[in-house]
């Protein structure tokens, strides 16, 4: 049977004129039984609907900081920049994607990313909040914690479970959600860690990494939920 395609947004390297795609996004997509393909950004917008043709579902990967200005506020002094070239083009590529109801997956910043497009805000430094998790990466250190999920939603039905541990390596998780939204999944200092517009055929995030983790069932489930959906949602069209 033929894969379901599955559009994997990319980031660029530090020095600004490569892209570069941690191997787990593709490998994960491909484990769940997708067949990847990576998007580039520095792509004209106007290209975004034949770009979008290609696919029958969407990943939006991590990345560096939103520009805060998206919903109101001023960079944070500790703020990684992304590149303002790919906020504006995965903006203008969610906006195709949402208009067609494409499944969408989101993760970590490409979740930030759903959230604050759909008009949403960010707590832009979670130790400002002095809870007593970290979230963060600290040297080599990749903390882990317990995030308790809501069986009712997509993810939770994927996962099977109400508490899963999950890794952490983020600075920023929404605050105020945007339209549509609501809390799947948290974190046991109440930060938000997953979210999903239940009228979309998929529309859900994760703030961890799944990619990271396949070898436990309950990471490879988002993508193998992203995989299923896609493939079921192609058969309502037909490929240009
Ligand atoms: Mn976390």
């Amino acid at each position: 049977m033929t894969r379901p395609v599955i559009g994997i947004t990319i980031d660029s390297h530090e020095d600004g004129d490569k892209y570069e795609s941690p191997f787990a996004y593709a490998t994960a997509v491909e484990r769940a039984g997708g067949l990847p393909l990576l998007i580039p950004y520095q792509t004209d917008l106007s290209l975004i609907p034949q770009i979008v043709d290609q696919f029958d579902g969407i990943l939006f990967t991590g990345g560096n900081d939103l520009d805060p200005a998206l919903y109101n506020q001023t960079w944070h002094p500790k703020a990684e920049h992304i590149d303002p070239a790919r906020q504006k083009f995965e903006l203008a590529l969610m906006a195709e994607v949402e208009r067609r109801r494409m499944p969408t997956l989101g993760v970590c910043m490409g979740s930030q990313l759903m959230n604050v497009y759909r008009g949403g805000s960010m707590h832009q430094f979670l130790p400002d909040l002095q809870s007593n998790i970290e979230h963060r990466k600290i040297g080599d250190q990749i903390p882990r914690h317990l995030v308790t999920l809501d069986p009712q939603s997509q993810i939770g039905q994927s996962i099977g479970k109400s508490q899963i541990s999950a890794n952490s390596y983020h600075k920023q998780a929404a605050d105020r959600l945007g339209r549509g939204l609501r809390v799947i999944a948290t974190a046991p200092d109440g930060v938000i860690e997953g979210f999903e517009d239940p009228s979309f055929p998929l529309f859900a995030a994760v703030q961890w990494h799944p990619e990271r983790l396949i070898g436990e069932p309950e990471h490879l489930a988002p993508f193998k939920l992203l995989v299923d959906i896609s493939a079921k949602q192609s058969h309502n069209h037909s490929h240009p």
